[in-house]
């Protein structure tokens, strides 16, 4: 019998960024990666297969999908049903708690509700390293999504093997983000296709990969340490070395606006002034101040000068997968 099944996850914010692809496909990324899941950013989803459907019908945020994010969704579900033998359609509903596409990915909690919720209406009972690898061929943000606190994206090699895995569930040190956004509207390049063009231009690309293996280890050490500046600092870095990454593609772009730049000032101004905090950017505009609860209150105070007070977002660090 066909059950609705509804699953939440949350996104995540990479401390250490996933930036290139070695297998499109399969989406195998070109480097590991670490990431900060988030509350309370997260994705609610409900699948539900139905004989009496001829098409997959998909409903994000209350809107019928008939473009290219419900063709994501419908060859992700094909992936479920060739898992599982069977040809029936689904009723999808999915509700982001992210601002969709603004550079606070719910592609990744997007995808990895998707892959609980629909894996388990179709009948599969997948353990969460097997749910990670499904919501890898979703979008590669979504692997980190199934696990709560530090988690670990290993590259692997291969279907069977590149998944994410739980670093540091439980935190129990002062950490978390402010989330600044600058410009709501959807992002000019997907992170999908920018990625993309500088794997194939970029003559600094290769550099990448190799610097971002060294940081992870960094950024391993420094947790365990419970050190928030070494954090900060190396999140900080490894996130403008992606960046650079854009400037010397052909043709060149940023993810850079004017804006961007102003929240940047901010953060070192702040930083001068021996308040301790660190941004890091994704694939748009917005920009995430890695700080401590503590110091949130002064570093709130001084964006509100700048920013409206409903575009800063405060996230503490947050769950993996559950069903509701
Ligand atoms: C990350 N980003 O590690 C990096 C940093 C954006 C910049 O993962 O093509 O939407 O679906 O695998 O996962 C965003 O890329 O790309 C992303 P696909 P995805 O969070």
């Amino acid at each position: 019998m066909n059950k609705a099944v509804t699953a939440r996850a949350h996104t995540n914010i990479a401390l250490i960024k996933y930036w290139g692809k070695a297998n499109a496909e399969l989406i195998i990324p070109q480097n590991s990666s670490l990431s900060l899941t988030l509350e309370p950013f997260y994705t609610d989803t409900t699948v539900e297969f139905a004989p009496e459907l001829t098409q997959d019908q998909i409903k994000i945020d209350g809107q019928l999908q008939t473009t290219m994010a419900g063709q994501r969704v419908r060859t992700f579900l094909d992936l479920v049903r060739q898992r599982v033998g069977r040809d029936d359609f689904a009723y999808v509903n999915s509700t982001n708690h992210v601002p969709t596409a603004a550079g606070l990915a719910s592609s990744a909690s997007g995808f990895a509700a998707l892959a609980a919720a629909a894996s388990k209406a179709a009948g599969l009972m997948l353990d969460r390293p097997a749910l990670s690898r499904l919501a890898r061929r979703g979008s590669g943000s979504a692997t980190r999504s199934i696990y709560g606190g530090f988690v670990e994206w290993q590259k692997g090699h291969n279907d069977a093997d590149s998944q994410a895995v739980p670093f540091q569930e439980h935190i129990d040190f002062d950490i978390q983000m402010i989330a600044i956004l600058l410009d709501p509207r959807p992002k000019k390049i997907a992170s999908r296709a920018g990625m993309a063009q500088v794997v194939a231009t970029s003559p600094y690309y290769p550099a990448w990969p190799a610097s971002a293996e060294k940081d992870l280890q960094a950024m391993k050490t420094a947790i365990l340490k419970k050190d928030l500046n070494l954090i900060g600092q190396l999140a900080e870095a490894n996130a403008m070395k992606m960046h650079a990454t854009t400037l010397s593609a052909t043709p060149p772009f940023t993810y850079f606006e004017p804006e961007t730049l102003q929240a940047i000032e901010i953060v070192q101004g702040l930083r001068n002034n021996g308040v301790s905090c660190y941004y890091t950017m994704d694939a748009g505009p917005n920009v995430k101040v890695i700080c401590s609860a503590q110091a949130t209150p002064t570093i709130l105070a001084a964006l509100r000068q700048h920013f409206a007070a409903d575009h800063l977002l405060v996230a503490q660090p947050g769950p993996g997968i559950s069903y509701l």
